[in-house]
C-alpha cells in the first residue's frame, strides 16, 4: 500500500519507515517521498500548533497526489523558553534544517541555567489525511532536559543536547531501535499505525 509521506527531511523519513516497518511488517506500507512527486509546491507551516502544521502539510500532499499521505509535524519545547523553538525548532537560528546552529543557538539562550531548570520535551504530531478527506491525528511526547554541550552521532536535529527520562545518554547515543522505542516520533507513529492498520490495510 502506497503512502505520501509530506516531508523534505530525510532523517524523519528513515526513522519512520523504519517505524511503520517495525509496527505493520515489513513492505506493508511503501512510503513514497516528495522527491518522487514533480513540482511539489513548499509545505505551508504557518499553524500556530504541532497538529495544524502536520494536517497542513498532509492535506497538500493528498492535493498534489490523490494518494493517502502522512505528515510529521515535531519540535522541542524547552520549560525555560516557555516552550520554544517548538514550532520553529527547524529555524531557531535562521537557516531552515542547520541542525548546528539551532543547537548551538539553544544552548546559549539556557547556558546560565543550573541542571534542575533544564527540562525540555520533544513533541511529535503525526497526521494522515485520506483522499475521500477523513482526517486523524495523533501525538507523542519525549520528556528529558538538556545538556551542556552535544554528544553523539546518530539521530538528527537537537538529539545530541537532549537525555531523556530515565536515560544517561542523549537521543543521539542511543542505537536507532533505542530511540524510536521512547521517542515523541516512536510513540506517535505506532499509534496511527494502528489507524493505518484499521483504514488502509484491513
Ligand atoms: P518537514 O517539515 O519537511 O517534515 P522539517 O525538518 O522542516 O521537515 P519540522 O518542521 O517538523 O520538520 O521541524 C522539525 C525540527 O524539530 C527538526 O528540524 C529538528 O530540529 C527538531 N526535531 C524534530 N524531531 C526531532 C528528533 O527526533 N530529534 C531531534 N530533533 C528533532
Ligand atoms: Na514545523
Amino acid at each position: 500500500t502506497k503512502l505520501l509521506l509530506a516531508t523534505r527531511n530525510a532523517k524523519k523519513l528513515v526513522e519512520l519507515q523504519r517505524i511503520l516497518d517495525h509496527a505493520l511488517g515489513r513492505h506493508a506500507i511503501e512510503l513514497v517521498g516528495l522527491g518522487d512527486v514533480p513540482e511539489y509546491p513548499e509545505a505551508p507551516e504557518t499553524g500556530l500548533t504541532f497538529g495544524e502544521n502536520a494536517l497542513l502539510k498532509a492535506r497538500e500532499g493528498v492535493k498534489y497526489t490523490g494518494l493517502p499521505t502522512v505528515a510529521d509535524d515535531s519540535g522541542l519545547a524547552v520549560d525555560a523558553l516557555s516552550g520554544m523553538p517548538g514550532v520553529f525548532s527547524a529555524r531557531w537560528a535562521g537557516r531552515h534544517g542547520d541542525d548546528k546552529a539551532n543547537l548551538e543557538l539553544v544552548l546559549a539562550q539556557i547556558s546560565d541555567l543550573p541542571d534542575e531548570n533544564r527540562g525540555a520535551a520533544f513533541v511529535c504530531a503525526a497526521a494522515l489525511v485520506l483522499p475521500g478527506g477523513k482526517e486523524h491525528l495523533v501525538d507523542g511526547r519525549q520528556a528529558g532536559r538538556l545538556i551542556r554541550g552535544p554528544r553523539g552521532e546518530g539521530g538528527f536535529g537537537y538529539d545530541p543536547i537532549f537525555v531523556a527520562e530515565d536515560q544517561t545518554r542523549t537521543n543521539a547515543e542511543l542505537t536507532p531501535e533505542e530511540k524510536d522505542a521512547i521517542s515523541h516520533r516512536g510513540k506517535a507513529f505506532r499509534a496511527l499505525a494502528k489507524v493505518i492498520a484499521k483504514t488502509l490495510l484491513a
